[in-house]
C-alpha cells in the first residue's frame, strides 16, 4: 500500500506512524514543475547548452520553453518525506518493500555511453526480488488527458545483467480513476521486452501516439475484463483519470518482477515540458 506520503503528513501533525491511514487532509502539491524550484533557495540548475548553469527560479520557465532540462544531482534528493513535503518538486530514491526514501540505493554516475541529456545518469542495482525506484511527488493531480509527452530513457549494461537484455526500469505511479483521490494502485508502463538492446541507452515513449500499452497492479482494471489498455484506452473508459493528489507518487522502478537482479541506468525523464537531466 503506497500511502506513505498522506502518513507522513498526518504524522507530522499527531506524531504517530498508522500506515493503514489514508484519509489526512492533504494540500495537493503544485503539478507543474516550472512552479518549482528543483534546489535549494532561489536557484535552480538546468542543462543549458550541455552546460549545467544556475538560474533564477523565476526564470525556469524561460529556460524550459528554450529547451533545456532540470538538472538534478545527488545533492538534490529529498533526504526524507518530511523534506518532499516541503519540497515537492524534489526527487528521491524509494524502496518499494519498505516504502521509505533512501538515497542509498542509487547512485549518480558518469554515463554510460552517452545519456540522452548531459554526461550522467541514476544507477540503480538490485538483486534477487528487490523493488528500487526513482521517484517524485511532483505530478500531483496531473490529468492524464493534459499529458502530451511522457518518456523516460534507459540502459541496460550487459556487464551488470547476466546477458539477460529484456530487463529495463519501467514506469509507474499511483493512479485515480474515479476522482475520489483513494487508494487505487497503481498505473504502469514496462517497454517491451523484445525491444531492449543492451549497452545503449534507448527512449521509451510511455505514450506512443495513444498505443502505448498499460496495465495496473489491481490485476483487471477496473469495470472491465481486460489486463491491459492503450493510453488512448484508459483516456476514453475513465474520463477524469489523473495521477493521484494526495499520495502524488510516480516512480522509475528496477526489479521485481523481473528476476535474479540486475543494473539499469535511468535518464531522461519527460513530462510534458518537464524534461529532467540526472548528473553525477
Ligand atoms: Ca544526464
Amino acid at each position: 500500500m503506497k500511502k506513505i506520503l498522506t502518513v507522513l503528513l498526518a504524522a507530522t501533525v499527531i506524531v504517530s506512524c498508522n500506515k493503514t491511514s489514508n484519509d489526512a487532509n492533504v494540500a495537493p502539491a503544485s503539478s507543474s514543475a516550472m512552479e518549482k524550484s528543483s534546489n535549494s533557495g532561489n536557484k535552480v540548475k538546468v542543462n543549458h547548452k550541455g552546460n549545467v548553469i544556475q538560474v533564477n527560479a523565476s526564470a525556469l520557465s524561460a529556460h524550459i520553453a528554450h529547451g533545456d532540462q532540470m538538472v538534478v544531482q545527488a545533492g538534490d534528493m529529498a533526504t526524507s518525506f518530511s523534506d518532499v513535503i516541503a519540497n515537492p518538486s524534489k526527487w528521491f530514491f524509494y524502496n518499494d518493500e519498505t516504502d521509505q526514501i533512501d538515497n542509498s540505493l542509487g547512485s549518480f554516475v558518469s554515463g554510460p555511453g552517452t545519456p540522452p541529456y548531459g554526461s550522467g545518469s541514476v544507477q540503480i542495482s538490485v538483486s534477487g526480488s528487490q523493488r528500487r525506484c526513482l521517484a517524485t511527488y511532483q505530478f500531483a493531480g496531473m490529468p492524464l488527458a493534459d499529458i502530451s509527452v511522457l518518456a523516460f530513457s534507459t540502459y541496460n549494461p550487459s556487464a551488470g545483467n547476466g546477458g539477460a537484455a529484456n530487463r529495463t526500469g519501467y514506469l509507474n505511479f499511483n493512479v485515480d480513476f474515479d476522482g475520489s483521490d483513494t487508494w487505487q494502485k497503481r498505473l504502469i508502463f514496462t517497454p517491451p521486452g523484445g525491444d531492449v538492446v543492451q549497452n545503449t541507452w534507448q527512449e521509451w515513449d510511455c505514450i506512443d501516439g495513444g498505443s502505448a500499452i498499460w496495465r495496473w497492479s489491481g490485476g483487471t482494471f477496473p469495470g472491465t475484463s481486460v489486463t491491459s489498455m492503450t493510453w488512448s484506452d484508459l483516456l476514453t473508459t475513465y474520463p477524469g483519470i489523473r495521477v493521484r493528489v494526495s499520495d502524488p507518487w510516480l516512480g522509475i522502478r528496477v526489479g521485481s518482477p523481473y528476476a535474479s537482479g540486475y543494473t539499469e541506468n535511468l535518464d531522461g525523464f519527460q513530462l510534458n515540458g518537464n524534461s529532467f537531466d540526472f548528473e553525477n
